[in-house]
This record gives C-alpha cells, sequence and structure tokens, in this order.
C-alpha cells in the first residue's frame, strides 16, 4: 500500500468528516439533559442574594408544605452527613451548601427536589434565609488590606485572606542580570475574569439502586475518573459501586473540570430518597457560580540589552481565586503553569512570585481553554515583547526573531525548569509575516497615518505546555497524570476502542480511529470509539489542557502497536513461516523476500478467534496505560491588523493570520476548526467579554445582555497556515493543538490595537478593548484600566 491509501482507509492526515456530527446535525445527541429514568425526580439550588454575609436563620417549612416538593436539603442537614464541605481539586474546601457564611453572590444554600422542575423552583422561592451582610471584598488590593474582613474563617490557621504564594527562577541571577541591563521594560496589566460559557450548562442524574446499591451519575464532565475516585474517597462509596457516565457534553472549555456542588447535593438526594434526581443548571447559575478563568493582575520587568537580545525576565502575578480555590492544578503548581512564560524565546533567566487572594467571587482560575495559566501567561509575555520593542526602538517582528528558540537550540531547558521539545519557530514567524503582507503593510500603515487614519499590527508569537503529565511532575490530588486506550479487535476486522480520556465536541470518535487506521490499516469506519463511561473505559485523567493527543492519542497508538505485535505472530503461523521473517505494510504482513505471500490484519484477527496456534491465548486486543516522557510543545504565530476609527474608538479587524505548527495532524479538518474556534474565543476576549462585579460583590454579566458571545457576524475571518514540526518523544509525532488560539490570539488583537496607537503615548489598555476604553485612551493619551 502506499501513503494514498492510508489517506482513503480514513488514516493519519485525512480530513475525515466527523462521524458524531452524524447525530449532532440531526438532534440526536445524548446530552445530560436529554436523558430521561424512571421515576426521575428534578433539583433547582436556591443560590445567595449577597456576596458576603453571616446565615442567621433558614426556615424551610414552606417549601416541604407545596405539593410535589420531596426533599429540602439544607447546610445543616449536609453537615450531619459530614458533607457540606468538599474537598477540591486543588487541596482546598468548598461548602455544598452554605452553613455558617455565604462568601460569593450565587453560592449554593439550599437545594429543592420535587416532582418535576417547577415545583422545586416554586420550593427555593418558599424558602425563607436570614443574612447578616458582610463587608465584601471584591480584588485582591482589597483582599490584602489590614482591615479586611477574614473570607475564610472556616479554615483552621487561617489568618489573612491569602490563598497561596508561590516562586519559581533564580531570584538571584535575575537581580545580577538586571544589574547589567542597558534597557529596562516595565508592564503592569489585568487579565479579567472571563467565563468558558459551553452552550451546554452544568448538569446531573444522580441515580442511587437501593437494591443494588450501585450509583450511577450521568454528568457534564470532562473527567469522569476522577469524578469516580473523588466520590469514593468523599462519599466513602466502594469505587466499584460507583458509575460515572459523561454521555455528550455540549463544549466544556475547562467549565466541566471542577466538582461543583450541584453533582454533590443530587448524589446525596438520590441515596437519600432511592429515585434518581436530576440536575440540569440554568445560565445564570453556570455564568454566576461555576468555573471562571483568569483575573489575575500582571507586574512586570524586563532586562535588554540594547541590541534587544532578553537578559532576563522578572514577574509577579496577583490572582483573584474567588472563595474557594476550586479548580484544578497540578499539586506542584499552585499558579498552574505560568512560568511557561517566555518559554519561546531564549531570556537567559527569570524568577517569577505569585499571590493567590481569597475574595467574595466564585470560585476563579480555572483552566479556560488553555493548559492551566497558560493563557495568562502568553498574554503577558506577548504584551511584553511589543512595550520592549517600543522601548528599544526596534521593530517588534525582528525583536522577537532574534529572541525566540533557534531550530537548532531543541531540547531546550527554560530557566523555570521545562524541556521544550520542538519547534522551527523562526520559520513560522516568517510565514506569517509573508502571509499578511508585513513589509508592505508598515508602507500603508504611514500613508494612512498622513490622512488620519489608524491602522496597527500585532503580533503574537507563543509556544504551549500541553499534555501532562509526566507522571513524575504532574498530578491532581495525588493521582499521577497519564491515560489510557483498550482495543478489541472483533473475528471480522472491526474493532471497538475505549479510551480514557472524554470528548466534549473536539471530534475524539473521529480522529481516535484514524490513529487505529494509521498504525494497523483497518478503516478508520471500522472502529467504534467510546469514551467517557467508568464502568467500561478504563482510568484516564479526562480531557482539558489539550492533552488528550499526547497522552491518550499515544496510548492508542501503543495499544494497536500491541495488538499488531500479536497479529504478526498470528500472521508467522497463517504464512507457515518464522515470526522474525514477517514484515509489516499498512494493513498487511507478508514473508520477507516474498511479498506476495501475506495475510491482511482481518485474516489475522479472523484467525485470532478461529485458527490460532496451539498455546496462544485467543483473541485480539490489549490495553495501553501510557506515561509521556514530556509535556509536548506546539507553537504559532499569530498576526492580526485592524483598523482604529478615531472618533469612536470603534476597531475593525482587517486581516487575520494564524501559522499553527501542532506537529502531525491527524485529522487537518478537525485542527482547522480547532484553530478557528479558539480565535473566535480569543476575539470575544479582547474586544468584549469580560466578568466584573461592583463594590457590594454584585455580578454583572450574569446573563448573555451582559456577557457577550461573538456570532457568525462579528467574528473576522481567519487565514489558517501550517508547519509540521513532528513531536520527538510522541509516537506519531503529533502535539496538542485545542488550545493554542484561544491562548496565542488575544494579544495579537490587543497588540494591534495598541499599534494603532503607537504615537499617543498610551502603553496599555485592559482586555476587553471596548470602545468607550479606546477612545478614552485616545482622548487622554493616558492606560485605560
Ligand atoms: N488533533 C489532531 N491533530 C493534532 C492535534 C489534535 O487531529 N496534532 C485533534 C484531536 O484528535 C482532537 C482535537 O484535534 O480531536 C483536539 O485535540 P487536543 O489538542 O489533543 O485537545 P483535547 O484534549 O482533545 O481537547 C481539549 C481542548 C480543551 S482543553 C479545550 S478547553 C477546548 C478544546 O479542546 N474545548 C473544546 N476544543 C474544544 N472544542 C470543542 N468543540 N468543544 C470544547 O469544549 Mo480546557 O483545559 O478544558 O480549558
Amino acid at each position: 500500500m502506499t501513503a494514498l491509501d492510508e489517506i482513503k482507509i480514513g488514516g493519519l492526515g485525512a480530513s475525515r468528516r466527523r462521524v458524531e456530527d452524524a447525530r449532532f446535525v440531526r438532534g440526536r445527541g445524548n446530552y445530560t439533559d436529554d436523558i430521561v429514568l424512571p421515576g426521575m425526580l428534578h433539583m433547582e439550588i436556591l443560590r445567595s442574594p449577597l456576596a458576603h454575609a453571616r446565615i442567621t436563620s433558614i426556615d424551610t417549612s414552606r417549601a416541604w408544605e407545596i405539593p410535589g416538593v420531596r426533599l429540602v436539603l439544607t447546610g445543616e442537614m449536609m453537615a450531619q452527613r459530614n458533607l457540606a464541605w468538599m474537598p477540591t481539586l486543588s487541596y482546598d474546601t468548598q461548602a455544598v451548601l452554605a452553613t455558617d457564611k455565604v462568601r460569593f453572590q450565587g453560592q449554593e444554600v439550599c437545594v429543592v427536589v420535587a416532582d418535576d422542575p417547577y415545583i422545586a423552583k416554586d420550593g427555593c422561592d418558599a424558602i425563607v434565609v436570614e443574612y447578616e451582610p458582610l463587608t465584601p471584598v471584591v480584588n485582591p488590593l482589597q483582599s490584602r488590606a489590614a482591615d479586611a474582613p477574614l473570607i475564610r474563617d472556616d479554615k483552621e490557621g487561617q489568618v489573612d485572606n491569602t490563598c497561596y504564594r508561590w516562586e519559581v527562577g533564580d531570584r538571584a541571577a535575575t537581580e545580577r542580570a538586571f544589574a547589567q541591563a542597558d534597557v529596562v521594560s516595565r508592564m503592569q496589566l489585568h487579565y479579567p475574569r472571563s467565563h468558558p460559557s459551553p452552550i451546554e450548562c452544568c448538569g446531573s442524574i444522580a441515580d442511587f439502586d437501593p437494591a443494588t446499591q450501585k450509583l450511577t451519575v450521568y454528568m457534564t464532565t470532562q473527567a469522569p475518573h476522577i469524578i469516580r475516585a473523588a466520590v469514593a474517597l468523599v462519599a466513602e462509596l466502594p469505587e466499584h459501586m460507583i458509575r460515572i457516565v459523561s454521555p455528550d457534553i455540549g463544549g466544556g472549555f475547562g467549565n466541566k473540570v471542577p466538582v461543583y456542588p450541584g453533582y454533590v447535593a443530587s448524589i446525596l438526594a438520590s441515596i437519600l430518597l432511592g429515585r434518581p434526581v436530576k440536575w440540569i443548571e440554568d445560565r445564570t447559575g453556570n455564568l454566576a457560580s461555576t468555573g471562571f478563568g483568569r483575573d489575575m493582575y500582571l507586574a512586570a520587568e524586563m532586562a535588554l540589552r540594547s541590541d534587544g537580545r532578553i537578559l532576563a525576565v522578572r514577574m509577579h502575578a496577583d490572582t483573584d481565586q474567588g472563595a474557594f480555590f476550586a479548580d484544578a492544578q497540578p499539586t506542584k503548581f499552585k499558579i498552574g503553569l505560568l512560568h511557561s512564560a517566555f518559554a519561546c524565546y531564549d531570556i537567559g533567566t527569570g524568577h517569577i512570585t505569585a499571590q493567590g487572594h481569597y475574595t467574595n467571587k466564585a470560585p476563579g482560575g480555572v483552566a479556560y481553554r488553555c493548559s492551566f495559566r497558560v493563557t495568562e501567561a502568553m498574554f503577558f509575555q506577548e504584551r511584553m515583547m511589543q512595550a520592549a520593542a517600543v522601548d528599544l526602538g526596534m521593530d517588534q517582528a525582528e525583536f522577537r526573531r532574534i529572541n525566540l528558540l533557534r531550530d537548532d537550540a531543541f531540547p531546550a531547558r527554560t530557566p523555570f525548569g521545562f524541556l521544550v521539545d520542538s519547534g522551527q519557530y523562526g520559520k513560522c514567524l516568517r510565514l506569517g509575516l509573508d502571509a499578511i503582507g508585513y513589509e508592505q503593510f508598515l508602507v500603508d500603515q504611514a500613508e494612512a497615518r498622513t490622512r488620519g487614519r489608524r491602522l496597527g499590527i500585532g503580533i503574537s508569537t507563543m509556544t504551549e505546555p500541553l499534555g501532562a503529565g509526566n507522571s513524575r511532575e504532574y498530578d491532581i490530588l495525588g493521582i499521577k497524570m497519564f491515560d489510557s486506550a483498550e482495543l478489541r479487535v472483533h473475528m471480522t476486522g472491526k474493532a471497538i476502542l475505549r479510551v480514557g480520556a472524554k470528548s466534549q465536541g473536539q471530534g475524539h470518535e473521529t480522529t481516535w480511529g484514524q490513529i487505529v487506521a494509521h498504525e494497523l490499516g483497518i478503516p478508520a469506519a471500522d472502529v467504534i470509539v467510546e469514551e467517557g463511561d467508568t464502568d467500561t473505559a478504563p482510568f484516564g485523567m479526562g480531557t482539558y489542557a489539550s492533552r488528550s493527543t499526547p497522552v491518550a492519542g499515544a496510548a492508542i497508538s501503543m495499544v494497536a502497536r500491541k495488538v499488531r505485535a500479536k497479529a504478526r505472530k498470528l500472521a508467522a503461523h497463517l504464512l507457515e513461516c518464522s515470526e522474525e521473517d514477517v514484515e509489516w505494510e499498512l494493513g498487511r504482513l507478508y514473508v520477507r523476500g516474498a511479498p506476495h505471500r501475506g495475510a491482511t490484519i482481518q485474516e489475522c484477527a479472523m484467525a485470532a478467534y478461529s485458527n490460532m496456534p496451539d498455546g496462544m491465548e485467543p483473541g485480539l486486543e490489549n490495553v495501553a496505560y501510557y506515561d509521556p516522557p514530556n509535556l509536548t510543545w506546539p507553537f504559532a504565530c499569530y498576526i492580526a491588523t485592524v483598523e482604529v476609527d478615531p472618533e469612536t474608538g470603534v476597531w475593525d479587524v482587517l486581516r487575520f493570520v494564524a501559522v499553527d505548527d501542532c506537529g502531525v495532524r491527524i485529522n487537518p479538518m478537525v485542527v482547522e476548526g480547532q484553530i478557528m474556534g479558539g480565535l473566535t474565543e480569543a476575539y470575544a476576549m479582547s474586544s468584549m467579554q469580560f466578568q466584573t462585579y461592583d463594590a457590594e460583590g454584585n455580578m454583572v454579566g450574569s446573563n448573555y445582555m451582559d456577557y457577550l458571545l461573538p456570532t457568525a457576524w462579528e467574528t473576522p475571518g481567519f487565514e489558517l497556515h501550517e508547519v509540521v514540526t513532528p513531536c520527538p518523544h510522541h509516537p506519531i509525532g503529533a502535539k496538542g493543538v485545542g488550545e493554542c488560539a484561544a491562548v496565542g490570539g488575544p494579544a495579537a488583537f490587543v497588540n494591534a490595537v495598541h499599534d494603532a496607537l503607537s504615537d499617543t503615548g498610551v502603553r496599555n489598555i485592559d482586555m476587553p478593548l471596548l470602545p468607550d476604553r479606546v477612545w478614552q485612551a485616545l482622548q487622554d493619551g493616558r492606560d485605560v484600566s
């Protein structure tokens, strides 16, 4: 066979149509809310109207009187079962239902279970809660003030509102480098709170069967196995009696990684009532209480030589974690992978400090489309790079070019301890500049300026650490980060593949089959892919941080290779030769030197059930657990050109060029879809999206009138290009890609707008770059934060 045949069977590199779409576009998906179980009840949550208050009394009597109400749960009742508080994925605790205080607006106070969701809502309305208001704390500045109220007075030994402190790098070497700098460039900014905002909100159906004592939970989780482990450990239920099923998921974006009180309350309700209990969150519940991204204040300095070389970087981050430190982080890294900042540049040395702050806001810091805080890292890095180029009086593209890691530098150790695997950064940058017509744009820009028009160009070059772990360094709650795949080839050569990851729309059912096709020559269409049921799928850490291709994808290659090894034995038996003489080509094994004597993979599969050699275990299946040796490091160069209207502050995107290198692409069409999706979110964050709070801690943006999602109408067109640098340690050379564009994209838009304002003295306008902010900056010639 030839490479062309691999495309025909839907192998590596085939832009195969997404098989899951056959049900999605027909409205035949099976989401949590589509599932109806016999005797199912419905749960609603009563949320706190106040950001910070002591609960003085809760009266549920009127709720109990409503016909159809089956159960009302308060924090007190949870406490009696030791379930009022739950551990978070970051070694903190979070209130399931409030007992002592409420700590953010929208916090879960009571739940009502009833015959239908409307009765349950009426039940919530009938509950009377009395609050004694406390001073709300809505940002890190207030949080660390000497007279700030203590938010987490539930935690023993907690004396102030500090959530954590963290540090990495070489302080002394960094100080020495700064002492030698010709130019020191400084920058401060806020990456605002944004919300992943999946189209499907969160929800669960807990189904405890009193007869079998088995608990089944259908739920919107990106990490079903982690949930099973958490339920087993927290509720002390035997693990084999817990089955977590993630059915179809309508977008995750990191929002569906944490464990939410609604899940836990529905489980307890089902155990108490012995009936299935469904909880489906509404939009405001989702926007007001579930995992936020970002909300980080960054300050940094860069030590530069006058020839443009970066000697060192010093950064400090203050994060607003909200009331509970509830996002998932690898244990060692309290602020995620923020220290991946500057990983694509040769920066000599650096030092980063970080402090997390509790505030009276919903838990934040979730890795919204990024590998644990990498979005903040790359945004800051690229805003800093632009500011430094201005300070040096250098061309921004040239400044990047001379500092990017060179092709012969890999594997490259960063000052913060990462090992960057491979890349062709200079090539990507050049391709991007050529595609946008960089030199000509600068000419046009200068010419337009003479006529009062403000054009700008913004560049963002970035890399992202994707595919946690390796297990030496990465764990969540002590569980090592690896992944798994189980492949069973049936006698007719068709197969089922079960994987520990869980797609939320990424297209795993399509792409995983392609890896099997590549490794075994079985057409991708002959492989059924199953994910998300802990009773059937092998253990996996879930799908987030673009880890599925780097980790689960590698496990799929490895399990297919194990199957191939057995097929080789079967072929030797069929071909009556020794195993050493059997050669492999895609989909077929043959006798070395006699290529016409061969057996197809399908013939070998049949033999595994009907004609195996004496002493061989029948069947053709295997399982593989994959612990990656390193993260994969894709690279991207994003370039935006914009025009800013000086009269209104409105800016339009003229063109957007993206050059992505995510190693070998399994399905180029899926990859392009991922990049376009990420760029759309990047555009949203830079231009229109933020979650903000007033001084009382009231959330502004708890609905889609205030929190804006871009539609096809506002979203600019994207011109996509590719470079392929295979990952040296991944079995098929693939790197992750799902998040890159959302991570690197915002800086391209924001840099472009700032470039259009380069003669005004404006150094930074914080995101989102709403027209009024841009206009204000233009009026005053000053920064807007
Ligand atoms: N791929 C290919 N090739 C390569 C790579 C990749 O083909 N080289 C493809 C795969 O297979 C898939 C996709 O693509 O299908 C993706 O991948 P990745 O990168 O590996 O990733 P994952 O893991 O799978 O996923 C995850 C991501 C994330 S993370 C996010 S946010 C987002 C993204 O993904 N989300 C979502 N995308 C998406 N899409 C959709 N549709 N939906 C959703 O939800 Mo995080 O951390 O969670 O925040």
